[in-house]
């Protein structure tokens, strides 16, 4: 099952977050998806809490903060760098 990570192009905390998952092999657990897209920003109303980004759905919550979800991922795939 792949994790919902929203984002925005233009998001500086989502490329962090974005470029941390490439980095370390990890894009075949995630689903990155643009909240500029309306169908996509209707999803993300339905889960968010904040409105913010990057958010990443765990267990049907929302995660947010770049550095938060950075160190999920590091505690949840192991076999990173
Ligand atoms: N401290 C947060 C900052 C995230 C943040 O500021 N995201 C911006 C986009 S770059 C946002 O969603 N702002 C909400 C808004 O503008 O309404 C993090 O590290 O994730």
């Amino acid at each position: 099952m792949k994790h919902k990570l929203f984002v925005t192009k233009m998001c500086p905390f989502c490329k962090i977050v974005e470029r941390h998952i490439k980095k370390n092999d990890l894009e075949e657990y995630f689903e990155i998806i643009d909240i500029n897209e309306k169908a996509n920003l209707d999803e993300y109303k339905k889960i968010s809490t904040v409105d913010q980004v990057p958010c990443l759905v765990v267990d049907g919550k929302p995660m947010y903060e770049s550095l938060d979800i950075i160190k999920w991922i590091k505690n949840t795939y192991k076999k990173i760098k």
